[in-house]
């Protein structure tokens, strides 16, 4: 039986993050599509904050862990994957920065702009509900579309710095975030600039199926809600 549960939501790009992440690495999981389901009694049992991507492992101490880039270093450094997570500490730090600027600051732009296209719940200033108008939404949502370039502009400049990959030579786990995170760019035509597309490529080359198969899912769903657009 394999040693990881892997919960995922398919359209997700945080979930897309874990999903090539153990591809990529070769890990032995097994995955479970719980759309839909991340409400339901059992599931908040086993996991209170109702999230996607979650792993469930006998060696965790509740037994469940949630938050994309937390599970892939608890399973780098649990399977010793210094190719995607460096031990040198100096080294470490940079994919640490560079994962949690993204959450922390791109990550919301990123959602506020983005996920009315996708049709996912919130919108731009709201946390559960919201009365402010239609137009007055579009305008924060405009807003998040025009910060995301300051942020996005840092992971060229400081964290790319001319390498091809955050990691340098090869795909770390930042890379491998910061890519599956600008997939849900699409849903609002937004043009990335150069050096994202470049990066893109590169890690589609590099890990390839593991990049693949994830990335059409979320593709698919791109696919499918502009298809639904009037
Ligand atoms: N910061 C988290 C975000 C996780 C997240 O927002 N997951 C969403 C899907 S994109 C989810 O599972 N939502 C289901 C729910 O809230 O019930 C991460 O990187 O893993």
């Amino acid at each position: 039986m394999p040693a990881i549960k892997l919960n995922v939501i398919k359209p997700s790009v945080n979930n897309m993050t874990v999903r090539v992440f153990v591809r990529a690495a070769g890990l032995d999981f097994d995955e479970h599509d719980v759309y839909g389901q991340t409400r339901s009694a059992d599931y908040l049992a086993r996991c209170p904050a109702h999230l996607t991507p979650m792993i469930e492992a006998d060696d965790l101490p509740k037994g469940a862990l949630w938050e994309s880039c937390a599970i892939m270093q608890y399973l780098c450094n649990r399977h010793g994957l210094a190719q995607f997570y460096p031990a040198d500490p100096a080294r470490r730090a940079m994919i640490d920065s560079a994962m949690f600027y993204l959450v922390g600051t791109f990550y919301p732009y990123l959602a506020r702009a983005t996920y009315p296209a996708l049709g996912f719940p919130q919108y731009p200033g709201e946390v559960g509900h919201s009365d402010a108008d239609a137009a007055t939404k579009e305008q924060a949502r405009q807003a998040a579309v025009e910060a995301l370039a300051e942020p996005l502009e840092v992971f060229r400049a400081f964290y790319l710095d001319g390498k091809p990959f955050i990691g340098g030579d090869k795909p770390s786990i930042a890379d491998i975030r910061l890519a599956s995170t600008l997939e849900f760019l699409a849903a609002i035509d937004y043009a990335l600039p150069a050096w994202a597309e470049t990066h893109k490529a590169a890690m589609a080359t590099s890990l390839g199926k593991a990049y693949a198969e994830p990335a059409a899912d979320v593709r698919g769903y791109i696919g499918y809600v502009k298809s639904q657009r009037t």
